[in-house]
């Protein structure tokens, strides 16, 4: 049996998804901005799948959604172009992050730091979330942005991003949102809090890969992130991505169609699929399920290096992952488990399982199963379990 439990890395695509983008590959492959009738052709779908992504986060018409190729692009955007408008400028010199930022956003804001800025990077509390109050407490009157995620890839922990924004327009700052992991997972609207900047991306919710987003609301205009001629409204200029836009909009329309079923059937059989898996004798998972995206867990084997229970997985036919994709090659500890401060041993002992609306019980049931005999057999073998004392301190406030 093969099952993908991989979810937060990338999706499946839904087949009515590929099903949309197939003619604009091999019938209507016109340059939408030529004058023929190859290119308009391309109109009416990319101005419906437009229309289904403004939809999908409530954005109103007079705000831009420009389409990127994925959210590493479109964070870079944001904080290179903050640095250019308010830093370089000597407007403004510092700018937040919260520690746990993917590394689009921390390697970027450690980029303009180097040129220059002063950047916060903010801790997480003992269950893996940024406090608002944190945020408030390093604002100053030279603060140009904040960006904290809306919900953390590794863990799920959800953030106070409405709290969060308040707080900078109190202040007068602008906010960025990574919202990678929060679309169709979690209502996403852009209207019902303060925000300046969300990032998105279509392979994260059944979409294609390549394809991203950046919505920035009217009035807080970023420099273009690419001069030519001036496609996207001149933000991002580029022969459009045609099949990759009417794929990210069908999967948008697709995700916020789902977004129930995620937010209780999904949660259900993650919730039940967790309650298994903390069963097992010395187990932690980090944030309450509460407060975390209905379909991850982030969950620690004391004893157990993540990458070598990753590897029984992977020979049962069962994708799974340490943390991030992008950080899964380097055999560090889990960013996260350090930033709450786990004690080392257990950092290294993280397995991320993120589910999707593809997951069935029968793969979970398997996955378990799995699970318990790679335990049983790596604790075998594993000299740190087997020396730990009783009540061994983990140093962290765990959720088991
Ligand atoms: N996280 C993970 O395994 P791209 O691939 O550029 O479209 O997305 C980058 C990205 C940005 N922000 C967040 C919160 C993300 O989770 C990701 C991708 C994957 O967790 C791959 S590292």
């Amino acid at each position: 049996m093969n099952v993908y439990l991989d979810n937060n890395a990338t999706t499946i695509v839904d087949p009515q998804v590929f099903a949309e983008m197939e003619p604009y590959f091999v019938q209507k492959y016109g340059n939408p901005n030529s004058l023929h009738a190859f290119a308009s052709d391309t109109h009416p779908g990319l101005k419906t799948a437009m229309e289904k992504i403004y939809a999908g986060i409530h954005a109103p018409k007079e705000d831009s959604v420009v389409i990127t190729s994925c959210a590493t692009e479109s964070n870079n955007w944001v904080l290179k172009s903050i640095y250019f408008q308010y830093i370089l400028t000597g407007k403004k010199n510092h700018i937040i992050v919260s520690e746990v930022e993917h590394p689009s956003v921390i390697a970027t804001a450690k980029f303009i730091e180097s040129m220059g800025c002063k950047v916060t990077y903010l801790p997480i509390n003992s269950e893996g979330i940024v406090e608002a109050q944190t945020v408030r407490e390093h604002i100053t009157d030279k603060t140009a942005l904040v960006s904290v995620m809306w919900a953390n890839n590794e863990t799920g922990a959800i953030f106070p991003v409405e709290e969060i924004g308040e707080i900078c327009a109190e202040h007068n700052v602008l906010f960025h949102t990574d919202a990678v992991q929060a679309i169709g997972k979690t209502p996403v609207d852009v209207q019902s809090f303060n925000v300046d900047y969300l990032t998105f991306s279509a392979h994260k919710f059944h979409g294609p890969k390549g394809v991203g987003a950046l919505y920035i609301k009217k009035g807080k205009e970023l420099m273009p992130l690419l001069h030519g001629g001036s496609q996207m409204g001149g933000y991002r200029s580029g022969t459009l991505n045609v099949a990759g836009i009417v794929g990210m909009g069908k999967a948008m329309e697709a995700a916020i169609d789902a977004l129930d079923f995620e937010m209780t059937d999904v949660r259900e059989m993650r919730d039940d699929f967790e309650d298994e898996l903390l069963k097992i004798e010395d187990t932690f998972v980090v944030t309450p399920r509460e407060k975390r995206t209905p379909n991850t867990i982030l969950i620690s084997f004391r004893g157990i290096e993540g990458e070598s229970m990753l590897w029984d997985l992977n020979r049962a036919g069962i994708g799974a992952s340490t943390g991030s994709a992008c950080a899964s090659e380097d055999l560090e500890a889990n960013s996260v488990m350090e930033a709450i401060g786990a004690a080392e041993d257990l950092a290294h002992t993280a397995i991320r399982f993120s589910l999707s609306r593809y997951t069935t019980q029968e793969e979970l049931d398997y996955t378990l199963k799995v699970v318990k005999t790679a335990v049983v057999r790596l604790r075998g073998i594993s000299s740190s379990y087997a020396y730990a004392p009783e009540g061994h301190e983990s140093g962290l406030d765990a959720h088991h």
